[in-house]
């Protein structure tokens, strides 16, 4: 890919859109040269200036986090603030969640000058999704938008979870969710920050509020005095009051969070358990680029082929070529 490192850099601090997504792009390619040219430019760009708003939004599918991420969108732009949407779900090129899907239900979003949206990258395998999520969000940071937020179907059962790359997270939640809801009661609630129940209007409206009453009543923390408290709101898309509620929660939790040591410490565990969870892939990724190892990698396979040697003895010599053992 011709690319010049200085220059898209200076253009990204200018929100360019052309030069961002080429750059997310580059990011997302595992080819050797790409993978350089990526590593330079996140160099060059540094680390960004001050912390921006990191807002991870998760549910199920077809519960409405697009939708919201959109209104969202506009209400902070309407307060003056530039906003990124990325999307990582890896699966959601297997329902649907194409660039088409999720460009058409962010219109109004997508027109806006102060907003950027990202789909999900193709053809990417989880390990890579994580890796490249991280880069990218660190990207978007770095020029300069206020509020990243970043969509995600599920929690917790891909090896990336948006607990580790949000600084809030907001979990949408069907009304009348059931199951989902046992599932929230049990697992979900001590990671989210924010929980939404959408569509509170029309003919799910009544169900909405049982879901509200369900959650709230039933969420520990609550009853009690808890400075974690969670906070627990209904949404519609038709009712702009209840998205600008959110909004100003949202952002009332960052700033306090911002303004305390808190967010740092979280960002950095954040860091500790990335690298925890991927140095593998990226052990990996380092080994593959070196011929040498690639050599001794296909002399193993060839070995194997003909019987020359066992798959115990092909995993040591490998071991021994690697860490000269
Ligand atoms: N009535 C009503 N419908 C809504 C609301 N929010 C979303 N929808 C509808 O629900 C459907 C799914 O909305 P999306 O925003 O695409 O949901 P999603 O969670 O992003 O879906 P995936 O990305 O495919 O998982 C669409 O038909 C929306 O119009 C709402 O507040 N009220
Ligand atoms: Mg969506």
């Amino acid at each position: 890919m011709d690319w010049n490192v200085d220059k898209c850099a200076e253009r990204i601090l200018l929100k360019d859109r052309s030069s961002l997504a080429r750059a997310i792009t580059l990011i997302e390619s595992s080819k050797k040269q790409d993978r350089i040219l990526a590593k330079e430019l996140l160099a060059k760009l540094g680390n960004p200036k001050e912390h921006k708003l990191r807002l991870g939004i998760t549910g199920p599918p077809g519960v409405g986090k697009s939708s919201l991420i959109e209104k969202l969108g506009m209400n902070f732009i309407e307060q003056n603030l530039s906003v990124a949407v990325l999307s990582i779900d890896p699966s959601s090129q297997l329902h649907g969640g194409s660039i088409l899907g999720d460009k058409s239900r962010m219109l109004d979003l997508s027109r806006q000058v102060a907003a950027f949206i990202r789909p999900s990258p193709s053809g990417l395998h989880l390990g890579g999704t994580a890796r490249s999520t991280q880069d990218t969000i660190q990207l978007l940071e770095a020029a300069g938008f206020d509020v990243i937020m970043i969509e995600t179907v599920g929690i917790g059962q891909s090896e990336i979870s948006i607990f580790h790359i949000s600084d809030l997270a907001l979990m949408l939640v069907q009304p009348g969710a059931g199951d989902d809801l046992q599932n929230i009661k049990k697992g979900v609630m001590e990671w989210a920050d924010f929980f939404v129940i959408s569509k509170a209007d029309g003919t799910t409206k009544e169900l909405a509020e049982n879901t509200y009453q369900d959650l709230v009543h039933s969420l520990p923390g609550n009853s009690e005095n808890s400075i974690h408290k969670k906070q627990i709101f209904k949404s519609s898309i038709e009712d702009k009051e209840s998205i600008q509620t959110i909004a100003k929660a949202v952002w009332q939790h960052w700033e306090s969070l911002k303004s305390t040591e808190q967010l740092k410490h979280k960002r950095n565990l954040q860091q500790a358990d990335y690298f925890f969870y991927h140095w593998a892939e990226n052990f990996k990724e380092h080994l593959l680029f070196d011929q040498n190892f690639v050599n001794q990698l296909n002399t193993c396979r060839e070995q194997l082929k003909i019987g020359a040697i066992s798959r115990e003895e092909a995993m040591n010599l490998l071991i021994r070529f690697t860490f000269a053992v």
